[in-house]
């Protein structure tokens, strides 16, 4: 474990860690540009608390005053809640200058992974990754969130992918990296909303010890990349596939005519999907990420014993 002159990891986290148990780490971009306030502050302390009761501690993520911190407090929680975008959205390219300058950034999927690694932390817990989107054989864009999976050894759960992406490329970019697709519960990718995607995963897995082997075998292997487990929306909060679609669809469309590029394309798609929506997709988003965090920390506590 490389502690690093930038990194704070929180007493209760530090203490953990040292005695050898579980801790789960978080995301906070999820937190100021996923949700609106209060929800994004209620869902990220619930989450905190789910952890919690499935025998682990939380280690939300995030960079505030130029510090990488491995667990926030309460208050550094609710400031990034009520910040919202105009707090910024953090990924491994933003890093340095954000610490060199003193300034907060909300971690992606990315840099959550490099904080949690700092830090010795093993398992994260988010929501959905990001990917190969549409279109990416022009516009070239592929979230580094990839790339990290292929190069920082952390497993993450998610919720598979929206279809907001090319779920197909985004699983040929992970096979060309090496990074394996584990399916909990399931062989087929979900996406995000939906249980389905009609993607293979490259295994299915059923329970969280046999999640933490597969990922203590990469560890000891010696790779140096992470592990994706894609965790389906359980059944009774998942969405009409025909209502997500179309939200995807004219969220696509609106993207493009206004012309969104770069870091700004996953925000605005997300935002729009939930505008059409009208508040239901929020609801799948909350509870998808409690099922995420339950999964994650049964995982990590099989991982340390
Ligand atoms: N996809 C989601 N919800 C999210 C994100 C992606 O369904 O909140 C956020 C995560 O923080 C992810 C980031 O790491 O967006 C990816 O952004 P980009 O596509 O710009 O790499
Ligand atoms: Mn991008």
């Amino acid at each position: 474990m490389a502690l690093n002159k930038y990194l704070d990891v929180s007493p209760e986290v530090a203490q953990a860690l040292a005695e050898g148990r579980p801790v789960v780490a978080l995301e906070s971009t999820i937190i100021s540009h996923g949700m609106p306030y209060p929800q994004n502050v209620e869902t990220a302390l619930a989450v905190e608390r789910i952890i919690r009761e499935n025998g682990a501690v939380p280690a939300t993520i995030a960079i505030i005053g130029g510090r990488l911190k491995a667990g926030c407090s309460k208050e550094e929680i609710e400031h990034l809640g009520r910040a919202g975008t105009s707090v910024a959205k953090a990924s491994r390219r933003d890093l340095a200058v954000l610490c060199a300058r003193g300034q907060d950034g909300a971690t992606t999927v990315t840099t959550t992974m490099i904080i949690a690694h700092m830090a010795g932390i093993k398992v994260f817990a988010t929501g959905g990754i990001g990917g190969v989107h549409r279109g990416a054989e022009t516009t070239m864009d592929i979230s580094a969130d990839l790339e990290e999976l292929a190069h920082t050894p952390v497993m993450v759960v998610c919720a598979g992918a929206k279809s907001i992406l090319d779920l197909g490329l985004t699983l040929e970019y992970l096979e060309t990296h090496g990074v394996p697709v584990l399916g909990f519960g399931t062989s087929e990718l979900p996406a995000f909303y939906t249980r389905h995607s009609g993607f293979q995963v490259d295994y299915r897995v059923d329970t969280p010890e046999e999640l933490a082997a597969a990922f203590r075998a990469s560890l000891e292997l010696g790779f140096d990349g992470g592990m994706l487990v894609a965790n389906p929306i359980p059944e009774e909060y998942s969405m009409d596939p025909a209502v997500i679609n179309t939200a995807i669809s004219e969220a696509l469309a609106q993207a493009k005519a206004n012309g969104i590029h770069g870091k700004e394309t996953t925000p605005f798609l997300l935002a729009k999907v939930k505008e059409l929506t009208g508040g239901d997709s929020l609801d799948s988003n909350i509870q998808l990420v409690f099922n995420n965090a339950r999964v994650a920390a049964k995982t990590a506590a099989c991982l340390v014993k």
